[in-house]
């Protein structure tokens, strides 16, 4: 399986949560390495922008101000097939839905409040990469 890197998102209630070493050890425990990161309280305008994909969504508004509510750390992992095994990880985006021992299922409140975001292709983790880290930023290894 080819080494992949995609951008994840530990969302404001899952850093309010105290929660970051727990999900970071999870995707190293994965076999996933942190290839960059970065702690930000986005703006309404940044979290519009990264969620550009879901403007017309009926969510979207309670989306940009959810994610700008409080800070995220926002990192890029890398490994083999890396995009779908943050996925995994992940599970369902409600967590009601989310399969036992995933984060969300562990961490989040709700399908708004759902602890973190994870790039779901090739083409978008690219795209959302490049959102917040220049290439200087992230360390191959
Ligand atoms: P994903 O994060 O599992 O990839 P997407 O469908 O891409 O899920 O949606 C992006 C984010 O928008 C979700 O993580 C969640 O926070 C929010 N969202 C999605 N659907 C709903 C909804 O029906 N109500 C409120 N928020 C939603």
């Amino acid at each position: 399986m080819a080494v992949e890197r995609t951008l994840s998102i530990i969302k404001p209630d899952a850093v309010q949560k105290n929660a970051i070493g727990a999900i970071l050890g999870r995707f190293e425990k994965a076999g996933l390495r942190i290839a960059a990161a970065k702690m930000l309280h986005l703006s309404r305008d940044d979290a519009g922008g990264f969620y550009a994909v879901h403007q017309a969504r009926p969510f979207y508004g309670e989306l940009c101000d959810f994610m700008s509510s409080g800070p995220v750390l926002v990192t890029v992992l890398e490994g083999e097939g890396a995009i779908a095994k943050n996925r995994d990880l992940m599970g369902a985006t409600n967590p009601k839905d989310a399969a036992a021992g995933t984060i969300r299922a562990d961490f989040a409140d709700s399908i708004d409040a759902n602890a973190v975001h994870g790039s779901d292709s090739a083409e978008t983790a690219a795209w959302e990469i490049s959102y917040f880290f220049g290439q200087r930023e992230i360390f191959a290894h």
